[in-house]
Order: structure tokens, then sequence, then C-alpha cells
């Protein structure tokens, strides 16, 4: 049965306070300070206690209200359903755990494989973005929207780095950004990356290999801001990790050249 308006008003409403509640939790441990690492899932790959508080905090709120919405989140995996909630409890571990302010709470909610609603909630700049499909996109209740940048020798770029694709593409990556006069930036966390698009302060947001959890509502943000993406599919690759695309569309065309030359380099 398809959603209702009232359903979707209602879930966006309570994701955006338990976006607020999960970032209160990551604060009180990121201000205790100190050496919050616990495990390294992989090379340079951390995840902490809080993280793994944070994302008990979302899955079990999510349960209790809307016990028949799948739930996806990095830390727990979980099941993709009709609707399914996408998270990323703290995007930007790394950061988080060495005591560095760029990171996020990253909640969307997915409807058939579409992404209806998305927070990117920055608790450090106590800065909440937000965006319903067809509603347009905020940052505190502001309305918010991508940057007028017409010419790629002024855009500022984040372009993350991912161990899982090959360390010379990112280099040859960054070569032609700065060859091409970008401000070249990586703040390692994609969700706030691609919220930075959206607001205007950046231009474009490109990552070799992410999952759902770190881009979908990042991804929503951004369309809702005037931005162009690449799609992500819930379903099928983006369950395995995609390369992101995210641009003020004066831009566009240029960014694109500059990121597909990669492709075209290494085809045979
Ligand atoms: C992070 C991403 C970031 C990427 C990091 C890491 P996590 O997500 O937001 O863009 O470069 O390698 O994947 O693991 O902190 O949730």
């Amino acid at each position: 049965m398809p959603l209702s308006e009232i359903d979707l008003t209602r879930r966006f409403d309570f994701a955006v306070a338990l976006a607020r509640q999960a970032g209160a939790v990551a604060m009180h441990h990121f201000r205790k300070g100190g050496d919050l690492r616990t495990v390294e899932k992989g090379p340079q790959d951390l995840v902490t206690i809080a993280d793994h508080e944070v994302d008990c905090l979302i899955r079990h709120s999510i349960a209790e209200h809307y016990p028949d919405d799948g739930i996806l989140t990095e830390e727990s995996g979980g099941m993709i359903a009709a609707r399914t909630w996408v998270v990323d409890p703290i995007d930007g571990t790394g950061n988080f755990a060495r005591g560095i302010a760029s990171f996020a709470i990253s909640i969307a909610f997915s409807v058939g494989g579409t992404t209806e609603i998305g927070i990117v909630y920055d608790p450090v700049a106590d800065e909440m973005f937000t965006a319903r499909r067809g509603h347009g996109a905020f940052c505190n209740g502001a309305p918010m929207h991508v940057s007028a940048t017409q010419d790629i020798r002024r855009a500022a770029v984040e372009a993350g780095y991912s161990r899982k694709a090959p360390l010379a593409d990112y280099l040859a990556l960054l070569d032609r950004l700065l060859d091409a006069g970008c401000e070249f930036m990586q703040f390692g966390s994609a969700a706030r990356g691609l919220a930075q698009v959206a607001s205007g302060r950046i231009d474009a947001y490109v990552e070799a290999h992410l999952f759902a959890w770190d881009v979908l509502a990042g991804l929503l943000l951004v369309e809702e801001a005037g931005g162009r993406t690449t799609g992500f599919p819930l379903i099928g690759d983006g369950q395995y990790g995609l390369a992101v695309f995210a641009s003020t569309p004066g831009i566009e065309t240029p960014l694109r050249a500059i990121v597909d030359a990669q492709r075209k380099t290494r085809q045979p």
C-alpha cells in the first residue's frame, strides 16, 4: 500500500528528531576526547563504541515506531524491504575517532528503491540538513540551493578517497582536478560533503566507491537543492558500493569529463 503524504511527513519529523538524538549521543563521546578507536574493520577503516551506540539507538527507535519498515545500517547490515531506512550512524568515523570535527549522522528513507527522505546532521556545527523528494532542501529549516558556479577554474571540489579503488586512479583524478584549476579538498565524510554541495558552500563531491548508507541522504539533499547526481540504486549494485558524482549544474559537463577520463584511460 503506498504511503500517504501524512505517513511521509510523520516519518520525516521522526527522522529529524532521531538524527538530533543520535547527534547528542555522538557528541557525548566526542567531547570526552581521547582515543575513541575500538576496532579496525580494515586498513584505516575504524569503528568506535559511539558508532555502535548510535546504531543501536537508531535501529531500536525505528523498530519501535515503524516495525514493518526494513532497516539497513553500516554497522549492523540488515534487510532491504519495500520501505527501508538506510543509515550511517556516524559517517566520517576516522575523523570522529581522532577527535576531528568532520562527521555526520546520515538517515535516508527509501520507498521501492527511491529515496523519499534524506537527513544529514552535523552535530558539531548543529546543522540539520533535510530534504523530502519534491519538497526542496533545507539547512536548519532555511531553504538551501547548490552554488551558481559556472567556471570549473573557480570550482571547489571534494574528492573522497576510498581504498576500494586503485590509488593510482585517485592520484590521477587529483592531478586532473588541479590541472583544471579546481580547489581540491577531502574532509573524510561523504554525507557531510554532499550536504556542503547542497548548501552551495562547495561545488561538487566525487568518490570512486561508497555504500548506500554513506550517500543516499546526501544525494537527495543535492537533488532537491538543484544539483546533478549519479543514480545510486539501493537494490542491486548499490548494496556493493558504487561511484558517486554530485555537482552544481554549471560545472557538471567539464567535471564529468575530468572524472570519466579515468574510465577511458583504464579501458583496454
Ligand atoms: C567514510 C565516507 C568517506 C570515505 C571513507 C569512509 P564511514 O564513511 O564517508 O567519504 O572516504 O573511506 O568510507 O566509514 O566513516 O562511515
